[in-house]
């Protein structure tokens, strides 16, 4: 988080992380659609849609005193960049963790959750989280329930942790998401989610 003292604004980071295809990029596109601001979004992208480096974005609120400014980030979740995620999560302030909520990808989510750990070690645990349980909208398949992930990883450790059904492609839940997380951030802020140029 980095206060700039000058123009009273506060500039908070916030990467979107998970496994490959799990809706990262479609998660970043919704939420700045919801304040109109889809085209300010830089993505890095292969031909074919996938993420090469990174979404990156900014979304500002006015506040009455200070104002937020918020960098949002998806990382890529191909393991052939695997080396540019740590980059990406440089002095992150929240993250989203989506998460491909179909039954059969539980491993590949835990996969990309253990990495997450490793990188921060204990540090993690400080972290404010949100879990995106993503493609929530698919109803012919199998899909993980909010217990069966939290059985697989060390929920009590965390400070700040919740999980949200999201369907991305739908705009379900997103914003939702965001909200929680920067509940997370800023716990007496009641923020008015109006952006500002
Ligand atoms: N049904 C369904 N499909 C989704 C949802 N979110 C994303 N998808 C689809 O999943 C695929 C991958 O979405 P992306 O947003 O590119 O995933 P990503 O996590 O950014 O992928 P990488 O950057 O390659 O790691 C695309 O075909 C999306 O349309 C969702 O909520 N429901
Ligand atoms: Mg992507």
């Amino acid at each position: 988080m980095i206060f700039d003292f000058e123009n009273k604004t506060l500039q908070v980071k916030i990467v979107y992380y998970g496994p490959a295809m799990s809706g990262k990029t479609t998660s970043v596109k919704s939420l700045f659609s919801c304040f109109n601001k889809e085209n300010s979004l830089k993505s890095i992208e292969s031909t074919v849609g996938r993420t090469l480096l990174f979404d990156f974005g900014v979304l500002k609120f006015k506040g009455a005193k200070w104002n937020l400014k918020f960098l949002v980030y998806s990382a890529t979740g191909q393991d052939f960049y695997a080396s540019t995620r740590p980059a990406t999560l440089n002095g992150v302030d929240g993250i989203i963790f989506v998460v491909d909520s179909q039954k059969e990808c539980l491993e590949h989510n835990l996969r990309s959750w253990n990495e997450l750990e490793k990188l921060f070690g204990h540090e993690i645990y400080n972290i404010p989280i949100v879990i995106s349980l993503n493609k929530y909208d698919l109803t012919q398949i199998n899909k993980l329930q909010e217990a069966e992930f939290i059985s697989c990883i060390e929920y009590t450790k965390f400070k700040q942790l919740s999980l949200k059904k999201t369907a991305a492609i739908k705009g379900e839940g997103v914003l939702d998401s965001f909200s929680q997380l920067i509940k997370f951030i800023f716990p007496q802020l009641t923020l008015n989610l109006e952006v500002s140029n």
